[in-house]
């Protein structure tokens, strides 16, 4: 699959730790896919996160109901995974390793990096073989443990515009801030609780929708 802008609009993350088990996992999944997002990323990440064969099941039902829904499928800092389980791209944190490496090993699939800061940005401006970066976090989260500082809207739009990549923003977006950080020359918004969290996953998608 080749990559393109526009699949970044509405960007669903999650991991079985965003969820109670493995059951309301495939539930939320599927509620997102049928309600219009536009990419999937698996990140199991954290604490109470699977590994081994029990992430090589959950990706494998993965790629099946993202197939059915002709959704892209990302996984995040897990190439051998993701070449295992025909994943469409992979997602690197800065701190997932030499950039350059994983860029190298993940011929055929398209790539995102995320990036939090103007050095961040500088470290990987050079490389080949970007696709998208993620921007943030933007607002403050509480999904992910190690997340650097909220860098708000103001320094999101600076390195969206200095950006030769699509951009899509991460970090505390939800219902009420969405509309500012859309507003900005983003390709999209990223979110794991804004869905995870809700019991109208309907509701919220065709919100986003509109914008
Ligand atoms: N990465 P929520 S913030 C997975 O800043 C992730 O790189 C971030 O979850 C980054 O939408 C984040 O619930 C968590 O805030 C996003």
């Amino acid at each position: 699959m080749t990559f393109d802008r526009t699949m970044l609009a509405r960007y669903f993350i999650l991991g079985t730790q965003n969820v109670t088990d493995e059951q309301m996992f495939y539930r939320v999944l599927e509620e997102a896919l049928r309600h219009g997002i536009t990419l999937f990323q698996y990140r199991e990440k954290g604490l109470g996160s699977l590994s081994g064969v029990d992430k090589l099941r959950v990706a494998h039902r993965v790629r099946e109901l993202t197939s059915a829904y002709h959704v892209p499928f990302v996984i995040d800092d897990d190439i051998v995974l993701a070449h295992i389980v025909h994943a469409d791209g992979v997602h690197f944190g800065q701190g997932d390793g030499d950039i350059a490496a994983n860029i190298a090993a993940s011929q055929g699939m398209f790539v995102g990096v995320s990036v939090s800061t103007q050095a961040e940005y500088e470290r990987i401006s050079l490389l080949p073989g970007i696709d998208n970066i993620g921007i943030g976090p933007v607002f403050d989260t509480k999904s992910k443990a190690d997340a650097k500082p909220a860098i708000g809207l103001i320094e999101l739009e600076r390195l969206v515009e200095q950006s030769h990549w699509p951009s899509v923003a991460i970090g505390g977006i939800n219902q009420d801030n969405l509309a500012a950080v859309l507003a900005t020359a983003v390709a999209g918004a990223a979110v794991i609780s804004m869905i995870s969290d809700s019991s109208q996953i309907e509701n919220v998608l065709n919100y986003w929708q509109q914008f």
